[in-house]
């Protein structure tokens, strides 16, 4: 690193179409900040930056639907954003819009340079046009059926149903998503950025010169190059955008992933006169991270683009990482399967490193990861309140009720003494060797080592035993004691910066530079402040009203999806006679046990007693299903459910907010009576 005299650190800029949830901050905004706050505390120059990424189709659409302008979506959610981010203690040094007119400018320019070096080449092609909307229609706005699947509402780019990425013209029934109407093939010209001339250059560039990158970045970016680079257009035919600054380009924007990563430029540039030194200096590093699927456009096209304008300087580092999972499902924007961050800031006020201590210690650094609201209290409560806190709360107790609140001199050193001693340095040289290479998961367990190692030391010394009959121990234990504690709140600073403030606050000590991390971190003789609790518990009822959330959330969503589950195809009068529906009476019901939904039912038949295991537990008792008719498919092949052999399945009527309701005959019948 000690090549470079200064690093930028950027940050994905987020769509500004909704607000930012668990898997954007583990994912980019939480590693990229502890980056940022360890270099600053190491007196390195570094700057932060981020910002809104405004253009492009999805917002364009949001607008639309929501029937206001793009600006009013941007403006919305701009602000909400920027906001919570600065809740969450993301420490940047500007955070931006794309929409800013300096954007605009620099982002016009840059392209008006490649195109004026001759950079681009320019093609036509044959587009979707809506002649009533008088305008070509971006892939997202075209449905149709899915040539693979079927599925009759297909998007021009891909399909949800069986989620293939499609070519608009690969659709079955093209329609226009503006006006329904059937759109047709219009020919149009757009800028290219020829990559296929730069992947030698970038097979050198990456494969070569940058083996160090993450092997899950790296190898995405083999893949790209090894299965050989097309030109890319970096035009669109929109409304939404920045105006292609060139004649007669009515109606044509720059694509949004030729603007947007621009952005960070014009954000330096609002930010300081000095942003060329950020961009264009040899010794400096800039370091992007984003999250997994914005690899190919910070490692092959930006810099591709850097690379034809000339006098910018190329990433040294692309941290990518893999994706956050919420229970055990993917994070959904347009499903709202999600832990929103407003939202989290006022559930849980004050725990501002609750949340940046969990997402670290689970950041899905190599692979995709899952968030569990039980992992999370438990990491609270077992991690934070009883290491660390319980550490930092004891030195400071005792200290208090042997030394008169005051850190007390070291007398005679011991073996034990000097082990803790060393461990200080050792556990900051390991933290350092983890952050340099953007290993911070690691990076926090070893810092909570050194919670760890303070924790264990008071356990094993118990100076609330000795403290009559040998109080000199009692004052150099306490001292180390206090070392570890003013250490760690210079060590924990980058992970929990809050928290690290109210450990200072408790001691009454100013910051603590990271080169003084050690033995004399704090003055003997120092009075300490008034201390307090670093962390609480978070109590059962909390986190269940969380889960409650979730669990509601769910039946909300299973429910839409029945809903709007698309109409099924016709079938014949035979094809129905096929099925043996007949009513039945329960005569018994018992839940099944360690799960949730399942309740075996014993069902008279009329000729027979018969096991149907159906999915109802959570909404209906034993008690009230006892003695109702029910209607029950009698031949459905017998399936085995928890080990429990179900023959037959109970019909359910489900409401809109998944509810559900027995489908039953008005008046009691025999058992066995069949539905026709
Ligand atoms: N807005 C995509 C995303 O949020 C895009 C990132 C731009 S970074 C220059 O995933
Ligand atoms: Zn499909």
């Amino acid at each position: 690193m000690s090549e470079f005299k200064r690093t930028l650190v950027t940050t994905a800029l987020p769509y500004a179409n909704g607000p930012v949830h668990v898997g954007h901050l583990a994912g980019v905004y939480v590693p990229a900040d502890i980056y940022a706050r360890y270099l600053r505390l190491k007196g390195e120059e570094v700057l932060l930056i981020g910002g809104s990424d405004e253009h492009g189709v999805p917002i364009a659409i949001k607008a639309r639907k929501e029937g206001v302008s793009p600006k009013a979506i941007i403006d919305r959610y701009h602000e909400m954003i920027k906001q919570a981010f600065a809740e969450l203690g993301i420490s940047f040094d500007v955070y931006s819009r794309t929409s800013s007119p300096v954007h605009h400018e620099l982002a016009s320019d840059f392209f008006k340079k490649l195109h004026d070096d001759g950079k681009f080449v320019q093609r036509s092609s044959m587009q979707f046009y809506d002649e009533a909307a008088k305008q070509f229609l971006p892939d997202r706005y075209i449905v149709g059926t899915c040539p693979h699947c079927g599925n009759e509402r297909a998007y021009g780019d891909q399909c949800e149903a069986c989620g293939t990425s499609l070519n608009a013209t690969d659709l079955i029934h093209p329609l226009s998503a503006i006006t329904g109407n059937v759109p047709e093939l219009k020919e149009t010209t757009h800028w290219y950025l020829p990559l296929d001339e730069y992947e030698n250059w970038l097979k050198e560039w990456i494969l070569k010169e940058h083996e160090e990158w993450k092997p899950n970045v790296y190898g995405q970016c083999k893949s790209w190059l090894d299965s050989g680079l097309q030109p890319r257009a970096v035009t669109r035919d929109l409304d939404w955008g920045i105006p292609v600054p060139l004649d007669d380009c009515e109606g044509k924007v720059l694509y949004v992933w030729f603007d947007a990563p621009i952005g960070y430029v014009s954000a330096t540039k609002e930010l300081t006169p000095e942003w060329e030194t950020y961009w264009k200096d040899p010794e400096t590093r800039i370091v992007h991270f984003i999250g997994k699927d914005n690899i190919v456009f910070h490692c092959i096209i930006f810099p591709a683009m850097l690379k034809a304008e000339g006098t910018y300087n190329l990433p040294d580092n692309v941290p990518a990482n893999e994706f956050l999972n919420l229970e055990g499902e993917k994070i959904s924007t347009t499903r709202d399967w999600a832990i929103w961050l407003h939202e989290y800031l006022v559930d849980f006020k004050d725990k501002q490193d609750v949340l940046r201590y969990v997402l670290t210690a689970i950041a899905p650094e190599t692979k995709d990861s899952d968030f569990t609201w039980k992992d999370f209290q438990a990491r609270n409560n077992n991690e934070l309140v009883a290491i660390y806190g319980n550490f930092v709360n004891r030195a400071l107790v005792l200290t208090r009720k042997y030394h008169d609140n005051r850190v007390p001199a070291r007398g005679e050193v011991t073996e034990r003494d000097k082990e803790v001693m060393e461990e200080i340095n050792k556990s900051v040289e390991r933290v350092e060797m983890c952050l340099n290479t953007f290993h911070f998961r690691d990076a926090l367990r070893e810092a909570m080592g050194l919670a760890r190692t303070g924790n264990k030391y008071l356990a094993d010394t118990e100076p609330w035993k000795i403290a009559e009959k040998e109080p000199d121990r009692v004052a150099t234990v306490l001292n180390v004691c206090l070392q570890v504690a003013a250490s760690l709140s210079t060590l924990m600073e980058p992970f929990m910066p809050f928290s690290s403030a109210r450990l200072r606050e408790f001691m009454a000590i100013d910051p603590v530079a990271w080169k003084d991390m050690g033995m004399n971190a704090v003055a003997a003789g120092h009075a300490l402040g008034e201390g307090g609790l670093l962390f609480e518990k978070i109590e059962d009822k909390t986190i269940q009203m969380q889960v409650d959330r979730l669990e509601e959330k769910k039946r909300r969503l299973a429910a839409r999806e029945t809903q709007s589950a698309p109409a099924k195809e016709d079938v014949s009068i035979d094809d129905f006679g096929r099925m043996d529906i007949r009513v039945g009476t329960v005569v018994a019901a018992e839940k099944v046990a360690k799960t949730k939904k399942l309740m075996r039912l014993t069902v008279d038949m009329g000729t027979e007693q018969r096991t149907v295991v159906s999915g109802i537990a959570e909404q209906f008792s034993p008690e009230e299903v006892t003695g109702k008719q029910v209607c029950v498919v009698a031949n459905l092949m017998p399936r085995m459910l928890k080990g429990i052999e179900s023959k037959g399945m109970i019909l359910m009527a489900e409401d809109p907010d998944g509810k559900l309701s027995f489908v039953a005959p008005d008046k009691a019948v025999e058992p066995g009576a069949i539905v026709r």
